[in-house]
């Protein structure tokens, strides 16, 4: 059984839910570090009003009983603190015309699902839209993610994130070892390993809020201690790097995916770019670089993942930018309600959820397993014939 999670839930609507199936009986859960991950997930300097109403912890409706998994699908459900204030407006029930019209979404925003969406399924009120577009999706993605860490943690596997560009700061990405990673301390505005970048960073914040605008960047997720041998290099389905970039493309504002350092690559030559290979100890293998971020042939070479994603700037500007109401036809400024104005470190956050989700995804497939301790059997046998390799 592969691991696979969906999600349900509009970001005004009463709860977000997600359904994770795959996850073998007697894995041990902890709420509280769910919680914890959900909780990194609301931080960060820049985002709007939204994150002072919202305090998001997990519920579960099934599959774990006496803090262990039971092999069955895992329900859980996040609430959306926000809905006493959208009850009406959201509600399943016929809207009164009154209420209807009181929110409704007419003008697009340009960089939002808003207009698109519109017309693939004839919206006639974007909220119908924008709703479910929304980012607020990705608490459920970050729970489920929670999940995917806690069973990749008894493989020996750790998942950590940083900020390492905010809008054009600093000019070239930075790069950073997991120690230093790990270091960042809460306190971090930006959650950006170098203190006086992490203040520039939110001086732009501020310039940008300012001026009713918005900011992108770029996050970086890194993985330690994943065995080589995950992901395949036969089919294009199973390659690892595949998978990452359709997880990482998935979350939303995310418009590029980089593994390793491949944007600077590309303008390299080879011997410039390939980590060489040498020998390590009891006839091991070693590198001194990982430039390939992890990954050679789609497959985990041993060394730490490292995964980039790229945010374009948020699309609800609260200085509207051009557009048509999709009533009147008429030129008019894009609609505006409440936003953020960056969530870079808390896409960081996502993007480990991601990550661990596509990793736990291929370690179920590879190590198979009805319960957790069938499963660390096979991966123990798997990695005493690595050490003999
Ligand atoms: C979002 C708009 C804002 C963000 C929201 C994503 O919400 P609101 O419109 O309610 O102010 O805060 O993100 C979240 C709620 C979240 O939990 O991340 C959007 O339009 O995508």
């Amino acid at each position: 059984m592969i691991f696979s999670f969906t999600t349900a839930g509009e970001s005004h609507g009463k709860a977000l839910v997600a359904i994770v199936e795959g996850v073998p009986a007697g894995l041990a859960i902890d709420i509280d570090l769910i919680d914890r991950e959900l909780f990194r997930r609301q931080q960060g300097y820049g985002r709007g009003g939204r994150m002072k109403i919202e305090t998001d912890t997990v519920e579960f409706l099934s599959g774990v009983r006496d803090a262990k998994t039971l092999g069955s699908p895992i329900a859980l459900l996040i609430e959306n603190k926000d809905f006493v204030h959208w009850k009406e407006i959201m509600s399943a029930e016929k809207l009164a015309d009154n209420i209807k019209n009181k929110r409704t979404v007419t003008r697009p925003r340009p960089g939002h699902a808003d207009l698109a969406g519109g017309q693939k399924v004839g919206a006639r009120d974007l909220r119908n839209i924008l709703e479910r577009a929304s980012a607020r999706e990705t608490a459920a993605r970050v729970a489920c993610g929670a999940l995917a860490k806690q069973l990749l943690a008894h493989f020996g596997v750790e998942i950590k994130s940083h900020v390492i560009k905010l809008g054009s700061i600093p000019e070239v990405p930075l790069e950073k070892t997991w120690d230093e990673i790990a270091a960042i301390p809460n306190s971090r505005k930006l959650n950006c390993a170098d203190a006086s970048i992490d203040e520039q960073m939110a001086a732009l914040i501020d310039q940008a809020k300012e001026s009713g605008d918005t900011l992108g960047g770029i996050f970086e997720v890194a993985a330690k201690g994943v065995v080589p041998g995950i992901g395949s290099h036969t089919s294009w389905s199973e390659k690892l790097d595949g998978r990452i970039g359709q997880a990482f493309m998935s979350i939303q504002a995310v418009k590029a995916v980089e593994i390793g350092t491949a944007v600077a690559n590309a303008a390299r030559f080879g011997s410039e770019v390939h980590d060489e290979i040498f020998p390590g100890d009891d006839e091991s293998f070693m590198r001194k670089t990982n430039r390939a971020g992890g990954l050679e042939g789609g497959i985990t070479n041993g060394e730490e993942l490292r995964v980039r994603g790229y945010l374009k700037p948020i699309s609800t500007l609260r200085k509207a930018l051009r557009s048509v109401d999709i009533e009147t036809k008429k030129e008019d400024i894009a609609a505006f309600e409440r936003s953020d104005i960056t969530a870079v470190p808390a896409a960081g956050v996502i993007g480990e959820a991601m990550l661990a989700i596509v990793l736990a995804n291929s370690f179920r497939e590879k190590f198979g397993g009805d319960s957790i301790a069938e499963m660390k059997d096979n991966f123990e046998r798997y990695r005493a014939a690595i050490e003999k390799y």
